[in-house]
């Protein structure tokens, strides 16, 4: 098992421990402009902000502070001196508006924003009453970083936590409805690092991590910031990390650990199979979460690139990932065994874990736990002694998981149950087909009938004839009552920040 002091401060072992284990000359973050911080730098950086934030602002241990801004070495930097000073940092994604800001600050109770300098209007319009928005990176006086430039250049000392105070609140994307803000320990994040990090992925202090999520996502958090400086290794922060500028990130920093979602990595083997140049030799390690991976995207990543997608499945409430799929385990259709330290079973509508081979809610258990912030969802998402995530999942006689459907993706028509993302897969395979999304429609004979959602490649026609020729497509691959009786094309689909498809917001689609 893990075992931590009791006193224990998680950015002072990422960034102090760290610098002193593996040198404070290695390099820690790199920024989408060609500049380095070293270990060392990035200590000097985070103990100045720490010194203004409890000097000037006023910061005391317990303070919720909201953080806001593009992917940066500077946030992460705030990040890290906002939890070493014993604050709790509640990260909010860069794009998020005026509503959602003030429904975070206030459900986090927050009494601090630390904001990027030219990302200031959203916040100021949310007008959150008693939260003191002060900006870093711009050149006005009461500027965060000035306020640090002109603090001591002595050592921070670090605020004298307890293994389980609070570091962190994470916010849930809203797939399933209003987000709700997820508590968690200082040795929560060492936890995540210590499971997934050290034993799956075995990241190596010369590595170099890249990728798409936010810090604002647990997802990013762990892959960009914490595994990283846990393992002594460096990140590079992109502001915009779309998949064009994660491959030419990837050739320009000699990137050797990818953190992205299947929808990324679908993207940049379209770009390379349409003739993009970039120079992938140095990756080594491709995860995969967010999202269920298509088999299609793990085939095509793999014959692209030689790599077997290292494919995860974690969540905000219980921070990173618990299932993964790497090596000799990882292929096509499944999402592996549970991390080591962590426990997972299938379960019936009994709470009772069901034969392998047989479909139900996955289960999990481990060293981080899922508390809501005053939720009543809680009670749904903590069941018979197991966190119960919502995925289908069936476990393989050889221990694997594999994955079915959201537990609310599943379409009962006339009888037949369907797993709508089953269906998506195949259509997903079509060589038309962009983006897809399957949902059941009301309806008065069958109760429900299966409607795809497609987006087609430029040029396609979306018409009768394709639609026609998508249904015929399914039909010959799956049971034909799971080919859609109506198929819908759009330009895009719904998807949250994240990139995870908000089936909910197409359910609730009056007519096509
Ligand atoms: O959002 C997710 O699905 C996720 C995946 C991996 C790690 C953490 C999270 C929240």
């Amino acid at each position: 098992g893990l075992a931590y002091p009791e006193r224990l401060n998680c950015a002072a072992e990422l960034v102090d421990a760290t610098a002193e284990r593996f040198g404070a000359a290695r390099p820690a973050f790199h920024d989408g402009e060609g500049g380095t911080w070293s270990y060392g730098e990035l200590r000097r950086h985070v103990d100045r902000i720490a010194h203004a934030l409890t000097g000037d602002l006023g910061l005391r241990p317990g303070n919720r502070v909201l953080l806001r801004g593009p992917t940066t070495p500077w946030l992460a930097a705030c990040w890290l001196a906002v939890v070493k000073a014993g604050g709790i940092a509640v990260t909010v994604p860069a794009q998020q508006r005026a509503a959602e800001l003030a429904f975070t600050a206030e459900t986090a109770a927050c009494s601090l924003a630390l904001c990027a300098a030219d990302a200031l209007t959203e916040l100021r319009a949310a007008g959150v009453p008693g939260l003191a928005v002060v900006p870093y990176g711009g050149d006005g006086p009461g500027d965060l970083l000035a306020l640090a430039r002109r603090r001591t250049a002595r050592p921070f000392r670090a605020a004298d936590t307890a293994a389980d105070d609070v570091a962190l609140i994470a916010f849930t994307s809203g797939t399933t409805g209003r987000p709700k803000g997820c508590v968690h320990f200082h040795r929560d994040v060492l936890a995540a690092a210590d499971t997934f990090s050290a034993h799956v992925l075995r990241p190596r202090p010369d590595d170099v991590f890249a990728g798409s999520p936010q810090l604002a996502f647990t997802f990013g958090l762990g892959g960009l910031l914490v595994f990283p400086l846990r393992a002594g290794a460096s990140s590079v922060l992109l502001d915009r990390a779309g998949p064009q500028q994660l491959l030419a990130a990837i050739g320009r920093h000699r990137v050797s650990v990818l953190f992205t979602a299947p929808t990324a990595y679908k993207a940049m083997t379209g770009l390379l199979d349409g003739g993009s140049a970039a120079d992938l030799s140095s990756l080594r390690r491709c995860v995969s979460a967010g999202e269920n991976l298509p088999d299609a995207v793990w085939t095509a990543w793999y014959t692209r690139t030689g790599l077997r997608l290292i494919n995860g499945i974690g969540t905000t409430e219980l921070l990173h990932i618990f299932v993964a799929a790497a090596d000799a385990d990882s292929g096509p259709g499944t999402t592996g065994r549970p991390v080591p330290g962590w426990q997972a079973a299938v379960l019936g509508p009994d709470g009772r874990p069901v034969p392998d081979g047989r479909e139900g809610l996955l289960a999990v258990r481990g060293p981080v736990g899922c508390r809501y912030l005053a939720d009543p969802r809680q009670t749904e998402y903590v069941r018979h002694g197991w966190n119960i995530t919502g995925d289908r999942y069936v476990r393989e006689p050889d221990g694997r998981f594999r994955y079915v459907s959201r537990a609310d993706d599943m379409i009962i028509s006339a009888g037949y149950t369907i797993a709508g993302p089953q269906v998506e897969e195949v259509l997903l395979g079509h060589p038309d087909v962009v983006d897809a999304a399957v949902v059941g429609r009301p309806d008065p004979l069958r109760g429900q009938i299966v409607v795809a959602y497609a987006v087609v490649r430029d040029g396609v026609p979306r018409d009768a004839a394709t639609a026609a020729a998508l249904r015929s497509y399914v039909r010959a691959r799956l049971d034909p009552y799971k080919s859609p009786r109506a198929v819908v094309f759009l330009d895009s689909l719904p998807r949250t920040a994240t990139g995870k498809l908000q089936r909910h917001r197409l359910r609730d689609r009056r007519g096509p």
